[in-house]
């Protein structure tokens, strides 16, 4: 069973893949989703970290897809599908690499952290705009240093899909808890 916390920010989640608004995440939006991204990082088919990126986003789309036996995956189906990644470690591992990738992609000058202008950049194609980027950076920089690692990533990370903290920064990763 999922909390109260823990259906508020796996629907943030589930809102940003459900690109076109209408309540569903199907394939259509993962293709909307990739699009964005890729467009943003200026990469493309036969670029190394394309074909990677993509393989990971099939993997999660397939496990998704396994667990609700649908193409389409409504909000309910969502929720009780991140309970599962939740409980089960090896589901999680699923979840884990995509985290790992979507940061990797937003480590624009590839020095090995995302900077304040940088997350500005995600978090536009996220839909949450500059201002949250702002807003929220801080939190998630954990060690204050004015940048995020891979490891605080991976922190914030556990913090979103198998905690329940409501104090726990990596709550706010895919947008508010209102
Ligand atoms: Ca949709
Ligand atoms: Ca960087
Ligand atoms: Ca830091």
């Amino acid at each position: 069973m999922a909390s109260e916390l823990q259906k508020k920010k796996w629907a943030n989640m589930f809102n940003m893949f459900d690109v076109n608004g209408d309540g569903k995440i199907e394939q259509a939006d993962f293709e909307l989703f990739h699009t964005r991204l890729y467009e943003m990082r200026g990469i493309g088919p036969g670029d190394a970290q394309f074909d990677d990126l993509n393989g990971r986003f099939a993997g999660f789309a397939q496990a998704l897809q396994q667990v609700t036996q649908s193409d389409s995956v409504g909000m309910d189906d969502w929720i009780s599908f991140l309970s599962g990644v939740a409980n089960a470690p090896q589901k999680y591992q699923i979840v884990r690499p995509i985290s790992e990738a979507i940061f990797g992609l937003w480590d624009l000058n590839g020095d090995g952290h995302v900077s304040l202008s940088e997350y500005r950049k995600l978090c536009t194609v996220m839909r949450l705009g500059e201002e949250y980027a702002d807003q929220i950076f801080t939190k998630l920089d954990l060690n204050q240093d004015q940048r995020i690692t891979v490891d605080e990533l991976i922190t914030l990370s556990d913090e979103f899909f198998v905690g329940d903290d409501p104090a726990a920064p990596g709550n706010l990763f895919f947008g508010p808890l209102n």
